[in-house]
């Protein structure tokens, strides 16, 4: 019998929240020096920035949260290592000591060693390889910073809140910079060949054994006619609208569409993929893990990107997690730019216009989202099943589904199609010691043999 699966899509389908949230934009000043990577404001424990105490810019003034202002006490920028605050001056830790506890502050800029940061996984590693902590754990306006092991809570977490994200990387290579340490490639396709590889490739759910071509009430049915093309260097998951005659004729006002779910099935990882979103009303593509036990739950939705011209745009990446109670969901991070009714972060761009990197770590107990190495959000999360029993192997789904009540409850834009997800390549990595992989050996292949699908 036909199991369907309901995103978490029905949460949002009144969502009428966006762009309510984020910092203040101080916008990047024109003639700003060469070599610099960022400028504005920065965002940490419950969504307060890093300020200097009473705006103040002399040696010795005392870095601490505070609520976000926009002004010039929270504007900061980092350029060759250094962070630097109001009047000039770099982010110090006194004394040039680093034991447990030492204060922060703006000092002079003298290019010594308790003035350089680095940003590793959203935080600021300082002098001794110490992060840069809000004491004691505490939001409350003024609560000083101070140097502390680097120990991954909240309070050392911190994102860059203004209109400079960091550059994704520039197409393939060998791990991104956004790889956690100590973690191996277990699984990965670059697609850099003429066609697609379907020794790794399934292009149709596991469910109806192996065979199923949509969900929910979207409009597309994924085929194996022009839906995955291949240039060299990236996937196109390609969709037509219907009666186009590159792809099948579907009829009753279908689209044909692409998508691929992996072989290669997995326990825990970091998921990378490089990617650029279609841009027209009614898209919703995803990449996602789902397990290979065909009881569902549990699902994580590293990204659900959904245009439906309206509450839902180009500029928002949804991410989720199927929750029935056994499985459990809280938040134990989310950026500023991440709104938890709705689960969705906003970004100073659209989705559309260039790559971008989206990641998850998922360690059996937590799932954590990032966009180009930034740190979205992070949930709690048991891969189990409705009866806590365990949810087994999940293979990884990447997909460009079409309309339905969410997608299309504005309709969609046929005359955008064709369209495509298109994919530089998808990296699974799992930490050294612990690969956990198996095999998925329910589908058909149903690309052609002697050609593209
Ligand atoms: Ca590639």
């Amino acid at each position: 019998m036909f199991k369907p699966i309901f995103k978490l899509w029905v949460l949002t389908l009144v969502s009428s929240v966006a762009g309510c949230h984020g910092v203040a934009d101080t916008g990047a000043a024109s003639g700003t020096p060469a070599g610099l990577s960022y400028r504005g404001p920065i965002v940490g424990l419950a969504g307060k920035c890093l300020d200097a105490r009473g705006a103040s810019s002399a040696d010795g003034t005392v870095v601490q949260l505070y609520t976000c202002n926009g002004t010039a006490a929270q504007e900061w920028t980092i350029i060759d290592g250094q962070l630097l605050g109001p009047g000039g001056k770099c982010v110090d830790v006194a004394g040039n000591v680093s034991d447990n506890g030492t204060a922060v502050q703006l000092w002079g800029c003298w290019g010594g060693p308790n003035q350089q940061w680095s940003l590793e996984n959203g935080q600021l590693v300082g002098l001794g390889g110490r992060c840069l902590d809000i004491a004691g754990n505490i939001s409350s306006d003024g609560t000083p910073a101070i140097l502390w092991d680097c120990w991954g809570g909240p309070n050392q977490h911190w994102s860059l809140g203004g209109t400079t994200p960091p550059p994704p990387p520039a197409g393939d290579g060998p791990n991104s910079p956004y790889v956690p340490a100590g973690y191996d490639l277990v699984f990965s396709d670059e697609f850099n060949e003429a066609q697609l590889d379907t020794s790794k490739w399934w292009t149709r759910y596991v469910y109806s054994g192996g065979t199923l071509d949509s969900l929910n009430d979207e409009l597309q049915r994924y085929r194996e006619t022009n839906n995955h093309v291949m240039n060299g260097s990236t996937l196109k998951l390609m969709a037509y609208a219907p009666g186009d005659p590159r792809s099948e004729n579907l009829g009753s006002g279908l689209f044909s569409s692409g998508m691929i779910r992996s072989k290669t099935t997995v326990k825990y990882g970091y998921f990378e993929a490089r990617v650029k979103m279609p841009a027209g009303q009614g898209v919703w593509p995803a990449f996602w893990l789902n397990s290979e036990a065909q009881t569902w739950p549990p699902e994580i939705d590293i990204f659900e990107f959904v245009n439906n011209g309206v509450e839902d745009k180009a500029n928002m990446l949804h991410t989720g997690v199927i929750d029935h109670g056994a499985q459990g969901s809280a938040f134990l991070y989310a950026d500023s730019a991440f709104n938890t009714q709705w689960t969705f972060w906003t970004a100073p761009y659209s989705f559309a216009d260039d790559f971008h990197v989206i990641g998850a770590l998922w360690d059996g107990t937590t799932e954590t989202d990032f966009v180009d190495g930034q740190r979205i959000v992070q949930r709690g999360y048991r891969w189990v099943h409705d009866d806590g029993s365990d949810g087994g192997y999940a293979h990884v789904l990447l997909n460009f589904a079409i309309g339905g009540q969410w997608a299309g409850r504005h309709g969609v834009d046929t005359g955008a199609f064709p369209q495509a997800l298109e994919i530089d390549y998808v990296r699974v990595y799992q930490k050294s010691g612990s690969h956990d992989t198996s095999v998925s050996t329910t589908g058909h292949d149903l690309c052609p043999g002697n050609g593209g699908c």
